[in-house]
């Protein structure tokens, strides 16, 4: 039976340019006419998804299941030969990146914008990941950008909607479509990376001392938390909360930090929990904080690639080479140095990764921004993190110590041996464009006149002097394919080796946002007290400097970050 083909005439709109992951706007912008067909359009003009098989997953946010129509419409068009779609158009971020792995299908579509909002007034997103189940590198976004300028058409098949809540093998025009279950697949993937017995058999020998809390902030991850925590580790049901997926997150910001992650940090503190965790919108970043103990990501990554060879089975034979973004601290460097291992430093965002992990250089990576994963999928994965904390504590604990090891313990352990990065992020969020962009400029004039270098700076409440070694652009070359990503980032760094990061946001979605990144190391033998610091107090002095050097106050007319991390 042939299928007509209509085209569909339409007219190129400005700005449909992906940013660090995907193109993300408002929900509105997204249902003017023709807005969404055009991208989607324009993703199949720029591969060849032909008689190929491509999977659908999204965080579930509002505008997703008419998406997936959008999808199934002008992709059956395009001669796409099956789709792979989660139920209910759901699949987290990394379960998505595993599905396109597992089934060797030619790309996936990807709905989500993340951790921004969801909802009628908030975010939608649109991400299209390749063969190897990551984002879509650069050469691929760019390709698709362009073709958004010159669309014209965009081609369907009319046909009425499908019903993504049945699981089973459907047809669509003159595709396949196969519904499958959102969870299951990615629960066997850890179950192959992880002890599952030995985490289980602790949190079961624990479980008055060693209490877990999961919140999955009314995002994607909830069904998967369930399904690990409760189901296969046999924790009680009160473990998890904010479990059920919903279109706008409960009206919540779907990011897990210190300041939106609020109800779980509460209830850590109030109910004595000793190992609570967040996930994000979409699932791929995580939190780690117990009571009395948060992790930052860039510890969190460190500590994972110093115990992912003894700890987790996956790693049995040896970590290839591990890596974080440029802005993330130099905690896990130190870790590499010891194992004698290589540290590759990329820019933000995970599409750079990849191609390292194909090639065979590294296993274990993470981001400043929560996010940590490794090559088993191209994502990063906010359950993965929080299993392999989970069990690499149990690992810590097997000889069942008079004291339990617990997150605090850990942390300790690991800056009496590596020292300590003291890292913090201040965000300027929706910020005016001009104002962010006579910050970029004037950090840029220091940068070509070289005028910061060899200066002094004394911050006026500690007493303590920085002296500017260097400042600079960073411009990444990619080992692999030679490629090259100019801009991606402002350094100054300091001749104590401290350093401070400027970046604009390539996530947002109104204005622009603002990201400082600030980083001290302080060596083992400054002895426990220093070590031991609280972040803002380890980091005051370089903050103030930072500001004062930037003229940040000034430029973005903004007195306080709108989040610290
Ligand atoms: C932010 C983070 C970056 C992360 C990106 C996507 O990007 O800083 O580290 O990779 O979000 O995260 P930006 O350009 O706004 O700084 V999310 O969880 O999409 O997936
Ligand atoms: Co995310």
């Amino acid at each position: 039976m042939s299928f007509q083909v209509k085209k569909i005439s339409t007219k190129p709109y400005d700005g449909q340019k992906p940013g660090t992951s995907g193109l993300r706007k408002r929900v509105k912008v997204f249902q003017q006419e023709h807005y969404t067909e055009n991208f989607i359009q324009a993703i199949f003009d720029s591969i060849d998804a032909k008689d190929q098989t491509l999977v659908i997953g999204g965080d579930g946010r509002f505008f997703s299941p008419e998406t997936v129509q959008t999808i199934l419409r002008i992709g059956s068009a395009n001669g796409v030969a099956k789709f792979i779609i989660g139920q209910n158009a759901i699949l987290s971020t990394p379960a998505a990146s595993n599905i396109i792995r597992k089934f060797k299908a030619y790309g996936g579509i990807l709905l989500t914008a993340s951790h921004n909002p969801g909802g009628p007034d908030n975010d939608f997103g649109i991400k299209y990941n390749v063969s190897n189940g990551g984002p879509a590198p650069e050469n691929v976004t760019d390709k698709i950008f362009e073709k958004t300028k010159t669309i014209s058409s965009y081609k369907v098949i009319d046909l009425p909607p499908l019903d993504l809540a049945k699981l089973g093998n459907f047809e669509f025009g003159p595709s396949k479509v196969e519904i499958i279950d959102s969870v299951k697949d990615y629960v066997e993937l850890l179950e192959a990376i992880f002890d599952f017995k030995l985490i289980k058999s602790f949190l079961q020998a624990n479980q008055a001392k060693f209490k877990v809390l999961f919140d999955g902030m009314h995002g994607v991850t909830g069904p998967y938390g369930r399904a690990i925590f409760v189901d296969k580790l046999g924790l009680p049901a009160s473990s998890v909360q904010n479990a059920t997926p919903l279109p706008d997150f409960g009206g919540g910001h779907p990011d897990p930090n210190l300041t939106y992650a609020h109800e779980l940090v509460e209830r850590v503190e109030a109910d004595d929990i000793a190992f609570g965790a967040a996930s994000d919108g979409d699932g791929d970043r995580n939190m780690i904080y117990g009571k009395g103990a948060f992790v930052t990501p860039s510890d969190s990554v460190a500590i994972i690639a110093d115990w992912a060879e003894e700890a987790i089975p996956y790693f049995k034979n040896g970590v290839k080479g591990v890596a974080r973004s440029m802005p993330t601290s130099k905690q896990i460097e130190y870790v590499a140095k010891k194992k004698g291992l290589s540290c590759y430093e990329v820019p933000t965002g995970w599409k750079f990764f990849g191609n390292l992990m194909d090639a065979g250089k590294l296993s274990i990576c993470g981001e400043e921004s929560f996010g940590t994963g490794s090559d088993h999928i191209r994502e990063k994965d906010g359950v993965w993190a929080i299993v392999a904390w989970l069990n690499i504590l149990a690992f810590a604990n097997r000889d069942s110590p008079s004291q339990l090891v617990g997150i605090k313990e850990l942390l300790q352990k690991h800056y009496e041996v590596y020292g300590r990065s003291f890292f913090s992020r201040y965000d300027y969020e929706e910020v005016s464009s001009e104002g962010a962009q006579k910050l970029v400029d004037n950090i840029n004039a220091h940068i070509t006149q070289g005028s910061l270098k060899s200066t002094q700076h004394a911050s006026k409440s500690t007493g303590q002097s920085f002296a500017v070694a260097e400042t600079l652009n960073f411009d990444y070359t990619d080992p692999v394919d030679g490629s090259v990503s100019r801009n991606q980032g402002q350094i100054i760094r300091f001749e104590d080796g401290s350093r401070v990061v400027f970046r604009l946001s390539g996530t947002g979605s109104q204005g622009a946002t603002v990201r400082m990144y600030v980083e001290r190391y302080v060596a083992p033998s400054a002895g426990a007290v220093e070590l031991g610091r609280d972040t803002a107090e380890g980091l005051k002095g370089l903050i103030e400097v930072a500001l004062e050097i930037s003229k940040l106050k000034e430029f973005l007319g903004r007195e306080k970050p709108t989040v610290i991390t």
